[in-house]
């Protein structure tokens, strides 16, 4: 089966709404059609209605970075998966090594948030981390288990098919110094792996796996030569918008 590339931005705490819609207008006319690959910009919810407004029938879509997995109630601060929906949100990133770093989100809060997010019909893009200490003693297989099977309780075989997941080392995010790409083959190849004997051959073909972690235009082009990479969730190189078009078309 054939896989849509995906091509996302994940710009965590940056940018302001004026520059958030300075961005999507600017890079909105140069864009690759949807039908060729799937461009996705996750930003703040103080951005969205603002990104929308100036989204027009262009190929970009504008996702969430997070929310909480109850649709409503006394959760001061949090985003509701529910009020998401009402905006016709596609995507929403969750689990990423941020949120289980700084915000103590455990694998039991990451898959109710995946189930909050396929229960108000949009698609988690759910981020596994990988440490140093699992890589370098070799711990890649149970690591991918865990991970991907916490994540995904509960979760049926037609939203799993759906479903988007990052491979994310933590030793790469950030650092200025991506996985070599047979490296993160070899991640998505484990973590499609694991989607198969969790569900089945037919499923892992159709979910997409995306590598995350130090992505720049230098480096997209051999990640995307790879079979089980399906496409990229980049940082540090979507918040610019000529960054980004470059990864959107793999140059
Ligand atoms: C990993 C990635 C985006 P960066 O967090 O998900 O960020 O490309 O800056 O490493």
């Amino acid at each position: 089966m054939t896989r849509i590339p995906f091509i996302g931005g994940n710009w965590k705490m940056n940018l302001t709404p004026t520059a958030a819609v300075a961005f999507v207008q600017k890079i909105q006319p140069k864009l690759p059609p949807r039908s060729a690959v799937e461009t996705v910009i996750a930003a703040s919810p103080l951005f969205l209605t603002s990104m929308q407004a100036v989204q027009g029938d262009g190929p970009v879509q504008i996702a969430a970075e997070n929310c909480f997995y109850r649709d409503e109630g006394a959760y001061t601060g949090e985003v509701s998966p529910k009020a998401l929906r009402e905006l016709a949100i596609p995507y929403v990133i969750v689990g990423h090594s941020e949120r289980r770093k700084y915000f103590n989100e455990t694998d039991d809060i990451i898959n109710k948030k995946v189930q909050a997010v396929f229960k108000n019909q949009m698609t988690p893009i759910l981020c596994c981390d990988e440490t140093m200490g699992r890589f370098e003693n070799g711990d890649r297989v149970s690591w991918a288990v865990g991970q991907v099977t916490a994540a995904l309780r509960g979760v049926s075989a037609t939203d799993a098919s759906k479903l988007i997941i990052a491979y994310e080392p933590s030793w790469a995010i950030g650092t200025g110094h991506s996985a070599p790409s047979q490296e993160a083959e070899d991640g998505c190849y484990l973590i499609r792996q694991t989607v198969a004997d969790l569900y089945s051959d037919e499923v892992a073909d159709q979910t997409r796996i995306l590598y995350g972690g130090s992505v720049t235009d230098e480096n997209i082009k051999d990640l995307m030569a790879e079979p089980n990479i399906d496409g990229v969730l980049a940082g540090k190189a979507s918040v610019n918008p000529a960054e980004f078009l470059k990864l959107a078309n793999f140059e």
